[in-house]
């Protein structure tokens, strides 16, 4: 049995109530991609940028849940005989609390601070301003959010190649496929031989790129998927 690669963006949560970036309630609303999630804006308004995630980070504790995508696909990796590798563009930890365990947060997490001085990753679930100290090297000024801005290196990306050259099915879900690499994906497994299939509730940028398309809420579309993997019903390749 081949194994699984699922990427997953903002639309997978969007119905446990965390906003998307292009959607009316999107995230970006309100502030420049540029003064809120680039390395230069972080220069030059770390307090803006810093309670721009401080809102994300305390929405996130403040009640918010996995839904039944993110649950189907941790049963998907239980029950299934192949591997399941989940990478997901999100920073919210719904996969984590899902079940999900075979995870790569390829544009970080918001969870987890950063110390710009001894590079320590430590979790974070309270906010950070410009004067909080380095729990490690004991400085201020120098934590932020453990996220990847614009212009700046994804996590894992060599590890997720291998696995997307060697996937049987790779399994998009609830991103508008504008950013990249991670848009670049899915014509990296078409391109290996890979089964390719989209879940989204619009047409994304990718859309044509993907051998299957299905259209609707992530909720209801995913869990269905994943009966149909696990019946064998839908060859993963
Ligand atoms: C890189 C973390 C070099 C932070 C994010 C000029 C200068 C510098 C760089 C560039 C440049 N031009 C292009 C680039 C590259 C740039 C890029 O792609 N820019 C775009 C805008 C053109 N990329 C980068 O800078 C990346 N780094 O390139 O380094 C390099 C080059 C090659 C190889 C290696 C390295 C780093 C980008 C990472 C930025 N950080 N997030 C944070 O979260 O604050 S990006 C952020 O937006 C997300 O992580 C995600 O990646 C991206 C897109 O969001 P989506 O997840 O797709 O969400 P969106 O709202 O857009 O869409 C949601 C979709 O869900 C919609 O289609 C909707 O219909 C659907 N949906 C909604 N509800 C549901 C649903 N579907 C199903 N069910 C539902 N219920």
């Amino acid at each position: 049995m081949k194994s699984i690669v699922v990427l997953t963006g903002a639309g997978i949560s969007a119905e446990s109530g965390v906003p998307t970036f292009r959607g009316d309630d999107g995230l970006w609303e309100g502030h420049p991609v540029e003064d809120v999630a680039t390395p230069e804006g972080f220069a030059r308004d770390p307090e803006l940028v810093h309670s721009f995630y401080n809102g994300r980070r305390s929405k996130l504790l403040g009640g918010i849940e996995p839904n039944a995508a993110h649950l189907a696909l941790a049963r998907l990796e239980r029950e299934f005989a192949g591997d399941v590798t989940v990478v997901t563009q999100n920073i919210d930890d719904l996969h984590e609390r899902a079940g999900s365990r075979c995870l790569l947060h390829m544009h970080g997490e918001l969870l987890k601070s950063r110390c710009g001085n001894c590079g320590t990753v430590a979790e974070c679930r309270q906010d950070l301003q410009t004067g909080v100290a380095c729990g490690c090297c004991g400085k201020s000024g120098g934590l932020r959010p453990h996220v990847v801005w614009f212009g700046e290196m994804p996590f894992h990306l060599d590890e997720i190649t291998g696995l997307l050259c060697r996937a049987g099915l790779f399994l998009s879900i609830g991103t508008s496929g504008l950013v990249y690499p991670a848009a670049g994906f899915v014509a990296t497994a078409r391109a290996a031989g890979a089964r390719t299939v989209e879940i989204n509730l619009e047409q994304s940028a990718g859309t044509i790129c993907f051998g299957e398309s299905r259209r609707g809420a992530a909720g209801e579309l995913v869990p269905a998927f994943v009966d149909e993997l696990l019946a064998g019903g839908d060859d993963a390749g």
